[in-house]
């Protein structure tokens, strides 16, 4: 422990999860790490759950978080119905449920803008940070495990600090980090990046000691989520992505290397991913926001030869083999604060291809990432938005179905609108994609609807479009009492179908 934990004054500061919880109060605002079930603290929340079940104490926060993170965290504390308020991302099954039970307010963020939020003080106080480490060096800098996240600023601006020590997470993650806070505005500096590897910060967080109010030592390991195999349809939008890209390269707008990639987390990500690696292209670099299992293969085999993300989220397979060889992986991978990661003026700089996913598009390419039929929340924005808007090139991939081909992933009008149409440069489905760069929305209603749509689906949504346009302005022709006929029918009777 004392390789761990490098301060000794520090070393009186371990205490049980027990008694570091009883430092969570009712209305305090706390901010933990963890990024995409990564890195987040465990044992504290645990505790602190096991409390008020107990006592039946009555404890809410709003909790702040870098992104999704795992059922120790938001699982318990939504189940003990602890959170009042929670952003800015989340994917767990018991918080989706509270949140769209109206248990809590849920704030969906873009994920680059909640330190800066945070620090501008328009979030209120932050009363406590929780943050997992692999250590805390002799002058008391934390040692982040597998991410960053938000964990830079709240340890800056939170009144106090608990640290848990993870001695699951190996002590050679020392290194990865690179910790760089922006100063304030109106004269803030450029950020010294200009390619995917630079450096430009403290491989530690810096933390002021006086800060420490408790650190807890526990060994609960990382929840990581399972990948779904990639299925024949993943597979199929991976193979029209990598047609486009070399398409550009062909036509000179991308070179052979491509640009840097980001692409979003789940199993259309992942197999686009895993596409590239049968691909021609070469010595890829991605700045990304998570590092997954496909990402580490195209390290492996050395297609792609530098990755800088918030996060390292890969399956329980390939986290043992992240671990195994992770002095390899050390020199190849940067871990950053995701105000950095998903920093717009970096995105643009580096003309990074930004690949994410959707639940719907529109004929017209708006893009609607987070609420199923309008109104129930998913997950949220997480980076799509950062990424999406500065890109060199933003696609979206999505199949054209979902549940069984029930539903039509391509609608006349989305309903609800994260991405719009002037962000959006590519939609992808297995059916084919749709270029709409320098396209009007007529134009790229036509293109959606012939390369995207599903056979099922493309003759109701041409009848749509050209009744649409016998409408009195037609700019982007619309009939508001059927834009939204389509998610109506599907609530009251299971599918967007055709009746008889
Ligand atoms: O529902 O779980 O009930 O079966 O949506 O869909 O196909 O499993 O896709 O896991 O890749 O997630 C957009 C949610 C896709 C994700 C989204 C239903 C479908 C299923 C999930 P079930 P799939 P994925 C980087 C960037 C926003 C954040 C982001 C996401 C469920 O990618 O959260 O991009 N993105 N971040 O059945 C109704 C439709 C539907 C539909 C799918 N048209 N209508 N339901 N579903 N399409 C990451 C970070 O920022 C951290």
């Amino acid at each position: 422990l004392e390789n761990r934990i490098r301060n000794k004054t520090l070393q009186n500061k371990i205490m049980s999860a027990d008694e570091a919880a009883l430092l969570i109060k009712d209305g305090m605002n706390v901010g933990t790490s963890g990024f995409t079930p990564s890195g987040y603290p465990k044992a504290v929340p645990l505790a602190l759950a096991k409390r008020v079940e107990t006592t039946g104490e009555k404890i809410k926060i709003g909790l702040f978080t870098g992104a999704s993170v795992g059922d120790e965290l938001d699982g318990s504390l939504s189940r003990s119905k602890i959170i009042r308020k929670r952003l800015p991302y989340q994917t767990n099954e018991s918080l989706r449920k509270y949140i769209n039970d109206g248990e809590c307010e849920y704030l969906d963020m873009h994920l680059s803008h909640v330190p800066q939020y945070a620090q501008y003080g328009f979030l209120g106080k932050l009363d406590l940070a929780i943050i997992e480490a692999v250590g805390i060096t002799e002058e008391g800098g934390i040692i982040p495990s597998t991410s960053i996240g938000c964990s830079p600023t709240f340890i800056k601006i939170a009144e106090k600090v608990i640290v848990e020590i993870n001695t699951s997470q190996p002590l050679e993650l020392e290194g990865m980090a690179d910790i760089y806070i922006p100063n304030d505005p109106p004269h803030r500096k450029p950020i010294p990046i200009t390619k995917v590897n630079d450096k430009i910060g403290t491989p530690y967080i810096p933390c002021d000691v006086n800060k420490i109010a408790a650190i807890v030592v526990t060994d609960i390991k990382d929840n990581v989520r399972p990948l779904a195999p990639i299925d024949d349809i993943s597979k199929t939008i991976s193979g029209h992505l990598i047609d486009f890209l070399e398409h550009e390269v062909k036509v000179g707008r991308l070179p052979k290397t491509l640009f840097p990639l980001q692409s979003g987390v789940g199993s259309v990500a992942n197999a686009v991913l895993g596409g590239l690696l049968e691909s021609s292209f070469e010595n890829l670099l991605c700045y990304t926001e998570v590092i997954q299992d496909s990402m580490l293969d195209l390290l492996d085999s050395g297609k792609a030869l530098f990755a800088s993300g918030t996060s390292i989220t890969p399956s329980e397979e390939g986290l043992i083999r992240f671990k195994e060889n992770i002095n390899f992986y050390k020199d190849k991978i940067i871990l950053r604060p995701q105000e950095i990661s998903n920093h717009p003026e970096i995105i643009r700089r580096l003309g990074i291809i930004a690949i994410n996913t959707a639940i719907e598009a529109d004929i017209y390419g708006n893009i609607n990432s987070t609420n199923i039929m309008g109104t129930r929340m998913m997950n949220g924005i997480g980076g799509s938005g950062d990424f999406t808007r500065n890109a060199y090139i933003s696609i979206f991939t999505t199949p054209s179905t979902a549940k069984n081909g029930d539903i039509s992933s391509i609608v006349p009008m989305v309903a609800h609108h994260d991405h719009t149409e002037h962000d959006v440069m590519v939609l992808i489905t297995e059916q084919g994609v749709a270029d709409l760069r320098g396209l009007s929305p007529k134009e790229r209603a036509k293109l959606i609807i012939n390369n995207c749509a599903h056979p099922t689906y493309q003759p109701m949504l041409k009848d749509y479009f050209e009744r649409a346009q016998k409408s009195k302005f037609k700019h982007t022709p619309h009939m508001l009492s059927e834009a939204l006929s389509w998610h109506d029918q599907f609530i009251k009777n299971g599918t967007m179908k055709r009746l008889p």
